[in-house]
């Protein structure tokens, strides 16, 4: 007996290890004898344990034959440990891998009663929990968040009669007209199979080609390579709901309808230089600016729009309402805003949430329904499959994020990892069990599909009625603005630089001379095409349609620099009164300021006064920020000249069209830089210029600089 006892005792004491208490800086910690680092549960700390609940000495050592090892197999801890690390990942989305999820609500503004039994939309002031993923579509998981491309804008509403997902995109066409053909688009758009590269870019051989043999992809083309595909955060960016759906009221009469998501902070996009930059300056630019505004209590709102329409308008109306490659213009059909949407709320943990969230098209409720649009269709087939294969179990309704705020009873049962259980007999129905016998059917409350009256021969063929595929890639383009404009121009020449077959050119290129002959004549010319390719043999003729304003991301923006941020260059010596009157302004308009410095320590201002820095020079290039100060004394300037990092803070700031306010002394630094000060440039020379430049910053840009 005392002898197993005390070789217990010897085993316990060598497992442990000698420890000594040690200072790291600020921390206090246990250094154990290979000098790891023990940190020990004390006080209110709660105890280590491994997932069955046995609490755990040491974690930072395994289980070894000595002190050198080798490592035994009997070490349950390691492996237990190991093994759930090993297991940690599950598969990445096909599409939309890369994605930002928050919680918010939904608060309806009047009853819609006349037009759907929806419960969400019959009480005014009724708020429902909404989750929304915003998501970039082609990227991997870990691709940036600037890269250009389409976004999802994806809205869980937790109904009381339900959930319901508008799985929707921040463009209101589609590439496809017919759901067959989106695993050769989405092959197409992504890395090529031969060299897994380029990713998160549609610049490449295979998406031209596939786009330049696809015409009714010509519209949604247009829009790909105008701003809406960088926007300058998901904030600033609308949401579609893309196909028509149906809202049916109580008496079963139906209403078509369009969804609109109307981003109560207003458009915005960066420029494309910007973007380039961006995502190598903070590839998670998106998520951190809608992290940062949630957590500093700038909720994001969106006003949700309904574009109501009847059979009659749809039978009118030049394009088919089915066709999701169209959009019906706000001036023909006007959005009516029925609530708003506010994002308050920032997950507690990104994997049980955004990764494990599962958006489905199919997910209506009772008041909503299809439209026969073949993709929707093609849709509310897919969306299981893929939820299956990346959570792993019909039972990932059970995740939290996915369950339904509602009662729910059913008989599905059983199935990977099921934790909700139903309790009693009855699994099945009809049975005669009486009142254990579990749900029934609810004929009148339950959800109804809209009885359409359908009859048609079974074929496989494309309708008539989708064939126009030009008009509207020439009306969005024609409601551009000039910049606008020459932005698409620019975006087209440049993807099309990376394509490598000239014939893919050439062929974009004759589709573009369908949509309209300027642009396509200037696009040649930046690619030096030659010679000029014929117009590609359009299946309808393109046909001249009103222009939309509504299209263009200028002509909404916000006429505010709310939600916005002012980065301020400063250096030792800047002068305090600007500093502390801009920084007043830019809080009174609502927007974010940070100081960048050549030391992220901070700098002395001219009356003594530390000014922490956000960021160093370095690390807070221009590209951060919607406009740009420069406060500095002139031996600042001075120094901040022979920088190159400042040289190009204020040299992009520059070339992206931002505004920039400046203290006399700085003019050094744009000397170095390059850069004349114009119509954008605002010098600080009193404090009350300060108010007077955030006004001027509610434009967002000088574009006539780009002019
Ligand atoms: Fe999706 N789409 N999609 N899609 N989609 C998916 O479902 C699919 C389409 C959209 O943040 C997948 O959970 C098919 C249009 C968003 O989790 C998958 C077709 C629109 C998201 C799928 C389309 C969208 C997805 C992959 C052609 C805009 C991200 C992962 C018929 C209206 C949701 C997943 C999130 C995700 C299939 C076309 C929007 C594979 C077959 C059009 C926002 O089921």
């Amino acid at each position: 007996m005392a002898k197993s006892k005390s070789s217990s005792k010897t085993s316990k004491s060598r497992s442990a290890g000698k420890m000594d208490s040690v200072t790291l800086a600020d921390q206090k910690i246990l250094r154990g004898t290979g000098g790891e680092t023990h940190q020990v549960a004390t006080g209110d700390v709660p105890v280590l344990t491994t997932q069955q609940g046995v609490p755990v000495a040491d974690d930072q050592n395994s289980l070894k034959a000595g002190s050198r090892g080798p490592t035994l197999l009997e070490d349950q801890h390691f492996r237990e440990k190991i093994f759930h690390f090993d297991h940690e990942r599950i598969p990445e989305r096909v599409v939309h891998a890369r994605g930002f999820g928050v919680h918010g609500y939904f608060e309806n503004y009047e009853s819609l009663a006349d037009i759907t039994s929806a419960d969400l939309f019959q009480r005014p002031g009724e708020k429902t929990e909404v989750f929304v993923r915003f998501s970039t579509v082609a990227g991997n998981k870990g691709s940036a968040d600037v890269a250009r491309d389409v976004r999802g804008f994806a809205v869980k509403l937790y109904t009381k009669e339900g959930n319901w997902d508008i799985v929707g995109n921040n463009i209101p066409v589609f590439f496809i007209q017919d759901a067959i053909k989106f695993p050769d688009l989405i092959h197409a758009a992504k890395q090529e199979p031969d060299r897994g590269f380029p990713q998160a870019q549609t610049a490449h051989d295979n998406f031209w080609d596939f786009i330049s043999l696809t015409p009714e992809s010509i519209n949604m083309a247009l829009w790909i390579m105008s701003d809406r595909t960088i926007p300058r955060s998901f904030r600033f960016m609308e949401g579609f709901g893309v196909h028509t759906f149906r809202m049916i009221n109580a008496e079963g009469k139906s209403t078509f309808v369009k969804f609109h998501w109307k981003p109560k902070q207003g458009l915005q996009s960066v420029v494309w230089n910007e973007a380039l930059k961006l995502n190598g300056a903070d590839p998670d630019f998106h998520r951190r600016d809608l992290w940062d505004a949630i957590q500093m209590g700038d909720y994001p709102e969106w006003e949700l729009g309904l574009q109501l329409f009847d059979e009659e308008f749809a039978e009118k109306f030049e394009f088919d309402v089915l066709d999701p490659t169209k959009i019906i213009p706000e001036e023909d059909v006007p959005v009516r805003p029925v609530g708003r949407m506010v994002l308050n709320r920032t997950v507690d943990n990104f994997f049980a949430e955004t990764e494990q969230v599962a958006f489905h098209t199919g997910n209506v409720v009772p008041g909503i329904d299809f439209s026969n649009d073949p993709l929707l269709q093609g849709r509310n087939f897919s969306y299981l499959d893929t939820q299956l294969k990346r959570l792993g179990s019909p039972n990932f309704t059970h995740l939290p994020v996915n369950a339904p705020r509602c009662p729910f009873h059913h008989f599905q049962q059983d199935g990977h990892m099921a934790f909700h259980n139903p309790k009693g007999r009855a699994n099945y129905e009809p049975n005669s069990w009486g009142e254990q016998g579990g749900p029934r059917e609810a004929p009148e409350a339950g959800f109804n599909s809209y009885p359409e009256h359908i009859d048609a021969p079974k074929q496989r063929v494309r309708s008539e009625t989708f064939a126009d595929h030009y008009s509207q890639a020439r009306q969005f383009y024609l409601s551009q603005t000039e910049v606008e404009r020459e932005h698409i121009a620019s975006a087209f020449t440049f993807e099309l630089s990376k394509v490598e077959t000239p014939e893919i050119r050439a062929r974009v290129v004759s589709h573009l001379l369908n949509v309209d002959k300027g642009l396509a004549e200037t696009v040649a010319e930046k690619l030096r095409l030659k010679p000029m390719p014929q117009p590609a043999d359009a299946a309808m003729p393109t046909i001249e349609l009103k222009e939309s304003p509504k299209l263009s991301i200028i002509l909404n923006g916000p006429d505010s620099f709310k939600g916005r941020k002012l980065g301020v260059l400063v250096s030792d010596g800047a002068p305090i009164d600007l500093l502390k009157a801009l920084k007043s302004a830019v809080e009174k308009e609502g927007a974010m300021i940070e100081f960048i410095a050549p030391h992220v320590g901070g700098v002395e201002a001219d009356d003594g006064t530390w000014v922490e820095a956000k960021q160093m020079v370095d690390g807070g290039p221009s590209v951060l920020y919607d406009a740009v100060a420069v406060l500095t004394s002139p031996e600042g300037a001075e120094e901040l000249a022979k920088e190159p990092t400042a040289k190009d803070f204020v040299s992009d700031a520059f070339a992206h069209c931002k505004f920039v306010a400046y203290s006399a002394a700085a003019t050094a630094l744009f000397d170095a830089a390059r850069c004349d000060p114009d119509g954008g440039f605002v010098e600080l020379k009193k404090t009350g210029d300060a108010a007077a430049f955030v006004k001027t910053c509610r434009d967002l840009r000088f574009w006539e600089r780009s002019a």
